[in-house]
């Protein structure tokens, strides 16, 4: 008996241990590390549906123990009801309370699923920066179609703006997404999607893709810088200053299949190059093109 109880102690401290090891972990998690208002009413959100699925978790996880010792062989006094069948208070308390739960969680998850619409408009310093986005095998392009730049692996804005993106794919499904900033969007070929994003202050996060597209698909991460506004116009100069030009010719080299792409810039950009990027794909042999170039959302 003691041994059995020994036993049990020793693996309780293992459970224990884990938990807070997992927990150091945790707080490292760029998810609950937002650095902007969306993200952080996503892992708001998050913590919310935890809480209420706690309802359930925490009396289950208890009760089972109880259960487990009142009902133990050796106790001869719980009450002993072998042709037990059907109970209105038991069948009340497992399919109320989840319902009532299921329902709660469908109203936060409606409520914030239109709150944090991806098209919709955030508010911020200014009016928003529209910056283009196409993944590519494997790697992010960005275009910025007011300052006639274009940048590939790296995104930079004022801190504090707002940043509406149109996200497109010139290969498979890829999925943009920057855990400290936004939440994840699909990129389609042939298709645009949109997010808004907004970082609180200047900082460098990690953008990725989060859908495998292939073998290049571990490295093609990208860098989010958010700067000073001073900081951001000096960017673009030196962006501007670049001499390579992103026309049809020098993008089809870009295009190609590569990995580990080193951070580069294009001084200027043929304009309307994102909508032909999108538009390749349509037509009668294209891509279906719901939300897409053809039938612009918002
Ligand atoms: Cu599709």
């Amino acid at each position: 008996m003691i041994g059995w109880r020994r036993a049990v102690a020793r693996a309780g401290l293992a459970i224990a241990a884990a938990v807070v090891v997992a927990g150091c972990d945790l707080r490292h998690s760029a998810v609950l590390d937002p650095k902007g208002p969306i993200a952080l009413a996503e892992r708001d959100l998050l913590f919310d549906a935890f809480y209420v699925m706690l309802i359930v978790v925490v009396p289950v996880i208890v009760l089972t123990l109880w259960f487990a010792w009142r009902y133990r062989a050796s106790n001869t006094q719980a009450a002993y009801a072998p042709s037990w069948s059907e109970s209105v208070r038991v069948d009340a308390v497992v399919w109320l309370i989840p319902a009532l739960i299921v329902i709660a969680l469908g109203v936060l998850l409606w409520r914030s699923t239109h709150k944090l619409d991806p098209y919709r408009p955030i508010e911020g310093a200014g009016t928003a920066l529209e910056v283009q986005v196409v993944a590519q095998d494997w790697k992010w392009l960005f275009i910025y179609p007011e300052q006639g730049i274009a940048s590939v692996n790296q995104l930079a804005f004022p801190a504090g703006r707002p940043v509406s993106l149109r996200i497109t794919s010139d290969t498979v499904m890829n999925s943009f997404y920057v855990p400290q900033l936004a939440g994840q969007i699909y990129a389609m070929a042939g298709m645009q999607t949109r997010l808004q994003m907004l970082a609180d202050q200047p900082g460098k996060f990690v953008g990725r893709n989060s859908q495998y597209s292939g073998s290049g698909y571990s490295d093609q991460h990208f860098e989010v810088v958010s700067l000073s506004q001073a900081d951001y116009d000096a960017w673009v100069t030196r962006a501007k200053q670049a001499p390579a030009r992103l026309d049809a010719g020098t993008y089809a080299a870009l295009a190609a299949k590569s990995r580990r792409n080193p951070v580069a810039y294009y001084g200027g950009v043929e304009p309307g190059l994102y909508e032909s990027i999108i538009a390749r794909y349509s037509g009668p042999h294209g891509h279906h093109a719901h939300g897409g170039a053809a039938a612009p959302r918002r």
